[in-house]
């Protein structure tokens, strides 16, 4: 049996930087230059002036915030998440846990019809909220990698990056996530206190260096991952190792673009896969929702052709995404499965 523990972290290295945001109503070609910085750089950068309406955005964040404030006991009929539905402080099968609890659902409409019913008691509502704001992330993912593919000088008609999402085989995902605060009760609202909480506010607002990991550091194993959260910190990105750098949740109409394993195989190693993890917060609560756009299980992953040049041999062997997948779920949260893949 695997005896699982909530991590947290004492003293380590955090350093505040500003991380790119792109104006994604800027000049096309000023946009391609700005994306294609960021990816390599960090492998994450954050978009504003996107297309989805905020509209779409607070109706299912609402649904969220509904569910989750259900007792645990009703939210529970919506688990467990295996793979998909509710779960809570559990990720993956291999003892990671960590101080949150979620939705997870497949983007097929089946799954999302079917698994409305348990998680509402107004099924229809929640799903066409869900449908709604994933086929707009969808569209945004698409624009996104179209602009990285227009960056990267691949040919426009293979699409070979959106393609992959565009398909109605798409193995992409939706996960709200919620992070209760650490200090539910027992507020402080001192002055000194809330001048403390808006020095934070791009943090997860620790006073001692004592973290309690809400999501463990991982790389998302998919081609990329849009996330959009309330305006509570807590996300941190990993640059080197060891370094922590908090990533602000604002402007708050802005979403996180995160490169995910795929991409970074299919770019040979151009665009790194961005190390991420959730701090939580002591005083507020967080909610996330990340799409992960992902290929159909079939699809054959390898770098793409114009990508491997004389100097940059071809470092990944081809895989499909279900051979991807299943290592993933096979190893603990924070490995790096790339390794796995790569030329002898
Ligand atoms: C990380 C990205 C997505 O949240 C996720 C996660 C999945 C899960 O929660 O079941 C994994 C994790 C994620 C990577 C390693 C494995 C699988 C938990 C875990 C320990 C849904 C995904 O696709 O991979």
């Amino acid at each position: 049996m695997v005896v699982a523990t909530t991590p947290s972290i004492r003293s380590e290295k955090i350093r505040h930087i500003e991380l790119p945001i792109i104006d994604l109503k800027a000049e096309r070609s000023e946009v391609v230059k700005e994306i294609m910085k960021a990816s390599e750089e960090f492998g994450f950068f954050k978009v504003i002036n996107h297309p989805i309406s905020n509209d779409v955005i607070s109706r299912i964040e609402q649904e969220g915030l509904e569910f989750f404030a259900k007792p645990l006991c009703v939210k529970q009929q919506a688990g467990p998440a295996n793979p998909y539905g509710y779960g809570s402080k559990y990720i993956g099968m291999h003892g990671d846990k960590g101080e949150v609890e979620y939705i997870l659902l497949h983007t097929n409409p089946l799954c999302i019809s079917e698994k409305s019913q348990t998680i509402s008691s107004e099924p229809i509502k929640f799903g066409c909220a869900v449908s709604t704001y994933i086929k707009e992330v969808r569209e945004l993912a698409c624009d996104i990698l179209e602009l990285m593919e227009e960056g990267l000088g691949v040919p426009l008609d293979t699409s070979a990056l959106s393609k992959l999402i565009r398909d109605v085989e798409s193995d992409s995902l939706l996960r709200l996530n919620h992070y209760p605060p650490l200090k539910d009760t027992n507020k402080d609202t001192s002055p000194s206190s809330i001048h403390h909480q808006i020095q934070n506010s791009c943090s997860s607002n620790s006073s001692n260096n004592n973290r309690v990991i809400g999501f463990g550091e991982h790389t998302d194993p998919q081609i990329v991952t849009l996330l959009k959260s309330n305006d509570v910190g807590g996300l941190q990105i990993s640059l080197e190792d060891g370094v922590w750098v908090p990533v602000c949740p604002q402007p708050p109409s802005s979403f996180c673009v995160f490169v995910g394993d795929i991409l970074q195989a299919m770019t040979n190693g151009r665009f790194p896969s961005v190390r991420h993890r959730a701090i939580v917060n002591t005083s507020d609560a967080r909610m996330s929702m990340a799409y992960f756009a992902t290929p159909p299980l079939t699809a054959k992953i390898s770098p793409i052709p114009e990508l491997v040049t004389g100097d940059n041999k071809k470092l990944y062997r081809p895989f499909t995404w279900a051979e991807y997948k299943k290592t993933t779920y096979a190893l603990r949260l924070s490995e790096t499965r790339l390794r796995l893949f790569l030329v002898e």
